[in-house]
């Protein structure tokens, strides 16, 4: 196929080319960047799970880490196999695991109480920049344990590094300016001296306990920046559009916003329902580590093998009605969190500031409405709304 999956029109609605590609089988070569693209649930389930056949460590994005020297150094995380993966991996999965988190909770509850307040009188809001942009922000640099000063610079930073998983388009050229600066700031916070180890809520700052973890000797000092820095990466631009998501998705089938007003049990399931129907991250790429025979192609070693996840979690193969945000369906097993070693490590705080936020909107709320022309921000890797006007009629 030689459409650009990262060209404005296929960013602005994926669908009709995720369908397209679904329907020519489980791989395709991709043309115009020398790639091939996965987009039927069943291929990027299994491929995701074989970490093996379809690394990591070549990078995630376009660019191929054997050939081509990374712009930053590599996340030791996302961009490793085993066995330089498992330790970071460890770290963080025990820092973040449901267990861990429980401390945070109840104040997570009271700061999501005390936002919906805040939109109270208000009446029409912008769920984007009063509500998604403004809860992770409020809680997550906090529970990281970086300062006050720059937080403005995590989106940006964000939005860039996503852009720059995709080939360099205008999109990664409108960042570049900035990069060096934002880089810099993101560096400086990942610095022991520079994040805060009070003990709140009776465990110390996620930052804090990474380098604990250091110290234990559970990972070296000179990985323990690196591993901090993967939480200011793919910790805030994510969260920020899986509660947007969520958000869009109510006001595109206010029905659903009852159930939840009825049974708060349920915005566990709407979020993760709402990431299947979305798909903040839509895509990642693999690295063949050796000729792979798939449909009608042998996919050579060393070519990148683009996972379209938002494809996936709309696979009609997989999916009764996959369009539908439904909160009847059972959206686990969905891939947009990924699959395998990979998997997001840190799904638990996102499903905790989604389920915080969204009780307590529906319990505020009788009902969510799209009042203006939602618009789309457009990024290489993720799916994002710039603006989503919605009235929300108090109770
Ligand atoms: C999942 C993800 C996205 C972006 C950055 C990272 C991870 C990281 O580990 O740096």
């Amino acid at each position: 196929m030689s459409d650009d999956p990262f060209g404005p029109t296929i960013l602005e609605d994926p669908s009709d080319f995720h369908r397209n590609m679904r329907e020519r089988g489980p791989i395709v070569y991709l043309s115009r960047y020398d790639v091939y693209g996965m987009g039927r649930y069943n291929d990027v389930h299994a491929a995701l799970i074989d970490w093996q056949s379809f690394e990591s460590a070549a990078g995630v994005g376009l660019s191929n880490f054997r050939y081509e020297k990374p712009w930053r150094p590599p996340s030791l995380l996302l961009e490793s196999n085993p066995p330089r993966h498992d330790a970071p991996r460890g770290v963080l999965s025990a820092i973040l695991n449901v267990r861990a988190l429980k401390g945070l909770r109840d104040n997570w509850i009271a700061d999501a109480a005390a936002l919906v307040d805040e939109l109270c009188d208000r009446r029409e809001v912008d769920a984007v920049a009063d509500i998604a942009r403004v809860f992770p922000l409020r809680v997550f640099p906090d529970a990281v344990g970086i300062g006050r000063t720059g937080r403005d610079n995590l989106l940006p930073y964000g939005d860039h590094l996503f852009n720059a998983f995709g080939p360099s388009n205008e999109l990664v050229a409108k960042g570049a300016h900035r990069i060096g600066e934002l880089s810099a700031w993101v560096m400086a916070q990942c610095e022991r001296a520079a994040l805060r180890d009070e003990v709140i809520d009776g465990q110390p700052t996620f930052g804090a306990q990474i380098w604990a973890a250091a110290d234990r000797g559970d990972i070296t000092y000179e990985q323990a920046p690196l591993v901090v820095r993967s939480l200011l990466s793919a910790g805030v631009d994510t969260t920020v559009l899986g509660i947007s998501a969520v958000l869009a998705a109510f006001a595109h089938h206010p029905d659903q916003w009852r159930a939840v007003r009825d049974n708060p049990a349920l915005a566990r399931v709407a979020f993760d329902e709402a990431v299947r129907w979305e798909s903040p991250v839509q895509t990642f790429f693999r690295t063949a580590t050796k000729d792979i025979a798939i449909g009608d192609h042998v996919v050579p070693d060393g070519k990148k093998i683009l996972m379209f996840l938002g494809s996936a979690n709309r696979d009609p193969r997989r999916w009764a009605d996959p369009d539908q945000f439904d909160l009847r369906r059972n959206p686990s097993g969905h891939v947009g969190f990924g699959m395998g070693i990979h998997q997001c490590v840190g799904q638990h705080v996102a499903r905790l500031e989604a389920e915080a936020l969204l009780v307590a909107l529906t319990q505020r709320f009788e009902s969510i409405a799209m009042t203006g022309t939602p618009r789309r921000h457009h990024n290489n890797t993720l799916r994002a709304w710039e603006t989503l006007p919605i009235t929300l009629t108090p109770a």
